[in-house]
């Protein structure tokens, strides 16, 4: 929404609260009966509502085990980088733009020959570089998908190579002649919104890996699957979880509430009650008895913001770092809306452990 229609709503509910029967009227998980590949629920999911569904405790998984019928998408698929020998190794050498997972399909990587990397869907068929403990690296022409290039060197040497400095970097790119598979793959699991999985529900014998990269859940159980699959899939609808529970935009007056509400917005860049008035930076939330000494004057502002950079940037985005910038109100974004019943707590949209959804915390300065 823009800037003023997410204000609307943030305020509506305070007037309308005494007509609202049931908070369960407002949905916060949405079932979208279409089906769609991972990536074109997630786009979906993002347009229309918030994300795609993320799970963080076995209420949610049950609330959503209610809802679908069918096996259906969650936000949940692999991503961060390990090395096949299992070793760690900070080292990258990605190039400009990579890795970009192109088409939610692209959990190996490749070096090319100017010696820089790119993820790239690991059924090609590549040459690749294997790694032997004494001859150390072994350039293998012959084309195969990434795991029969790592089954070969490990049948035959010791694994695909690990590239841990850029002396090795250099060593390798010194020996292929095409792009070549190395032993960098995608395992890790993540949630859409950025999080990182800390609790999961996985059926028998899941996740299977290979080139299954992204989750459906079927009857509470979580399976992965293809991501070009098609599937019915599950969104996350933080709008409507605001309406429900908040009566203004959120006021940040503390370091602190940056922290909180960074767990809210995960990787979203979302609208906070701050906007330019006239000639001064004000809050949404005007009432000066809400805020104590100072805390009506706190700013978090991003390196170089405000920069009013298109002109008329008067409404105030908080980004994935708990920094802020200055935005076109007419901007649409998700936003976060704030809870001014209670002295001390209010509740947040969604957080970012196991424990529960409705995360309370001390907020100094509400009543
Ligand atoms: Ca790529
Ligand atoms: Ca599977």
């Amino acid at each position: 929404m823009t800037w003023s229609e997410a204000q609307s709503y943030c305020r509506q509910h305070y007037t309308d609260l005494a007509t609202v029967s049931s908070e369960e009227d407002v949905a916060k998980w949405v079932f979208v009966e279409e089906g769609k590949t991972w990536s074109e629920a997630q786009s979906y999911c993002r347009q229309s509502y918030t994300d795609l569904a993320s799970i963080r405790n076995l209420a949610e998984n049950e609330e959503i085990r209610g809802l679908i019928s069918n096996s259906s998408w969650i936000g949940l698929f692999r991503d961060g980088w390990k090395w096949s020998d299992g070793r760690e190794a900070e080292f990258r050498m990605w190039a400009s733009g990579q890795p970009d997972n192109s088409g939610s399909n692209e959990h190996c990587v490749v070096m090319s020959t100017s010696g820089v990397w790119s993820d790239f869907p690991c059924s090609r068929r590549l040459p690749f570089i294997c790694y032997n403990g004494s001859s150390r690296w072994i350039f293998v022409e012959e084309g195969k998908t990434w795991s029969e290039a790592q089954s070969h060197c490990r049948q035959n040497y010791t694994d695909l190579a690990s590239v841990r400095n850029l002396a090795a970097n250099e060593e390798i790119r010194g020996l292929i002649s095409n792009s070549s598979w190395i032993g960098l793959f995608r395992d890790t699991w993540k949630w859409s919104d950025g999080s990182t999985m800390s609790f999961s529900k996985w059926y028998y014998n899941q996740p299977e890996g290979g080139d299954e990269h992204c989750v459906v859940s079927l009857r509470g159980k979580w399976h992965d699957y293809l991501c070009s699959r098609r599937f019915y899939f599950v969104c996350y609808s933080a709008q409507s979880y605001c309406r429900q529970h908040y009566t203004d935009l959120a006021t940040v007056s503390s370091e602190e509430d940056v922290v909180k509400l960074n767990d809210v917005v995960g990787s979203h860049p979302s609208w906070i009650g701050l906007y330019y008035d006239i000639n001064s930076w004000r809050w949404s939330l005007q009432n000066k008895s809400y805020y104590g000494e100072g805390e009506a004057e706190f700013r978090m502002w991003a390196s170089g913001q405000p920069d009013n950079y298109y002109s008329d940037e008067y409404c105030v985005v908080m980004t994935t770092e708990g920094q802020w910038g200055g935005h076109l109100c007419s901007h649409t974004h998700p936003f976060i809306c704030y809870n001014g019943e209670n002295k001390t707590t209010c509740e947040f949209i969604q957080n970012n452990n196991n424990n529960n959804i409705n995360h309370n915390f001390c907020h100094t300065f509400f009543s």
